[in-house]
C-alpha cells in the first residue's frame, strides 16, 4: 500500500474525500476557476523527519466535478525566481486581460534579507510560468513594521468590480496594496489593516455586496494551532468588521490555510490538515495534505462555521436552505 491516507488505503478512499490530494504531500490550497474547471495551486511539502519545511515547487490540480483530480505537475520551482534562494510558500494565481498572474512567498537572496513576494505570468492555468519582473514585487523592507524575517508572505489577489486589482498579504501584520494596471508593480500606498488574531494566510473574495478577508488566525494567549477566522466589509477600503472563527483548527497541523471560491453555483472552502500518510512519512508540520468543504452563508452575509471532515464535499452541505439567497 504505497498511498496511505488517514489509515486507510488511497484506493480505497472515496473520490473526492478528503484529503483531497494523496500522492504528494501538498499546502496553501489556491483555487481558481477558469470555464467548466477549477484549477487548484498547492505548494509541495517535501520535509523528511528532521526537517521543518521543505517547500521547493508549486503543484497545480484540476477538476471539473470536485470528485476526481487530475495532476498538471509543477508548475515552477522556486529556482525560478533568480533573486530568491529557497521556500516555495504559499501562492495565488488570478486571471486578467488574458494572462494568469501567480504571486509567491519566497525566500529573498542576500541583496534584501527575509521572505518576499514573487510575481510570474502565463498564457495557460498549468503554464509554463514564467519571472513577469525579474524582480521582487514586494520585499521586506517595503512594509512599515518590519519585526520579522517572514512578515511578507502568503499573498492573496482580488480584482474589484472596477478592475482594480488588489494584494494582501503578511504574517501577524496584514498589508494591501493596489497593483499596478500591468499587474507586476505596487501602485500607491501598502496600508496595514490587521484583523484580530492574524497570523498568516490571509484570502480575499466578495460574494453580493460584502467583502471578505478570511485568514489563517492564532489567539497566543488560549491556543497553539492555527484556526480560520474572517472580517467583512462594506468595500475593499474598510472598514473591516471582525466576525470571529470559521473553522477549529486543523488535525495534526499547526498550520491552516484558507482558501476561498465559488464553483459551478456552489461555494467551497480550501484548507489543509496533516493527517496523510504516503509511505514510511506521516503527516507533520511540512507533510500537510490539502482539503475542501462546503462553505455556506447566513442570509445576513456572515458564513457559517465549517467543520472539517474527512467525507468533505462527498457529504451534502449540513443545511442548505440560505446557500443560494445570494450569489
Ligand atoms: O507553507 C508554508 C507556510 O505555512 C505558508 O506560507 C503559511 O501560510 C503556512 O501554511
Amino acid at each position: 500500500m504505497p498511498l496511505t491516507a488517514s489509515g486507510g488505503a488511497a484506493a480505497d478512499a472515496v473520490p473526492g474525500a478528503n484529503p483531497i490530494i494523496r500522492e504528494k504531500f501538498t499546502a496553501d490550497p489556491a483555487p481558481l476557476v477558469v470555464g467548466d474547471r477549477l484549477y487548484l495551486y498547492v505548494g509541495h511539502d517535501e520535509a523528511q523527519p528532521d526537517e521543518m519545511f521543505n517547500m521547493r515547487e508549486w503543484l497545480v490540480y484540476s477538476t471539473t466535478d470536485m470528485r476526481r483530480w487530475t495532476g498538471h505537475g509543477p508548475i515552477m520551482n522556486v529556482a525560478d525566481f533568480k533573486w530568491a534562494k529557497q521556500d516555495a510558500w504559499a501562492s495565488q494565481t488570478i486571471e486578467k486581460n488574458g494572462k494568469f498572474w501567480f504571486y509567491a512567498a519566497v525566500e529573498h537572496d542576500d541583496t534584501h534579507p527575509g521572505k518576499a513576494i514573487a510575481v510570474a505570468v502565463a498564457d495557460s492555468p498549468t503554464g509554463p510560468f514564467v519571472d513577469a519582473r525579474g524582480s521582487a514585487l514586494v520585499t521586506s523592507g517595503m512594509t512599515p513594521k518590519g519585526t520579522h524575517s517572514w512578515e511578507d508572505i502568503d499573498p492573496t489577489v482580488f480584482t474589484d468590480d472596477d478592475g482594480t486589482t488588489w494584494i494582501a498579504w503578511g504574517n501577524r501584520h496584514c498589508y494591501i496594496a493596489r497593483l499596478k494596471p500591468d499587474m507586476i508593480g505596487i501602485d500607491g500606498p501598502i496600508t496595514e489593516i490587521t484583523p484580530p488574531h492574524f497570523e498568516e494566510g490571509p484570502w480575499l473574495h466578495k460574494r453580493g455586496d460584502l467583502y471578505y478577508l478570511t485568514y489563517a488566525s492564532l489567539d497566543r494567549a488560549t491556543h497553539t494551532d492555527e484556526k480560520v477566522s474572517y472580517a467583512t466589509a462594506p468595500s475593499i477600503s474598510g472598514p473591516w468588521t471582525y466576525r470571529g472563527e470559521l473553522t477549529g483548527s486543523a488535525r495534526n497541523s499547526f498550520t491552516i490555510h484558507p482558501g476561498i471560491v465559488q464553483f459551478k453555483g456552489d461555494w467551497y472552502l480550501f484548507l489543509h490538515n496533516a493527517t496523510l500518510t504516503i509511505g514510511d512519512l506521516g503527516g507533520a508540520l511540512g507533510r500537510r495534505a490539502v482539503t475542501v468543504e462546503h462553505l455556506q452563508y447566513n442570509a445576513d452575509g456572515t458564513m457559517k462555521p465549517v467543520i472539517q471532515t474527512e467525507a468533505g464535499v462527498t457529504a451534502p452541505p449540513a443545511r442548505q436552505d440560505t446557500t443560494r439567497t445570494q450569489d
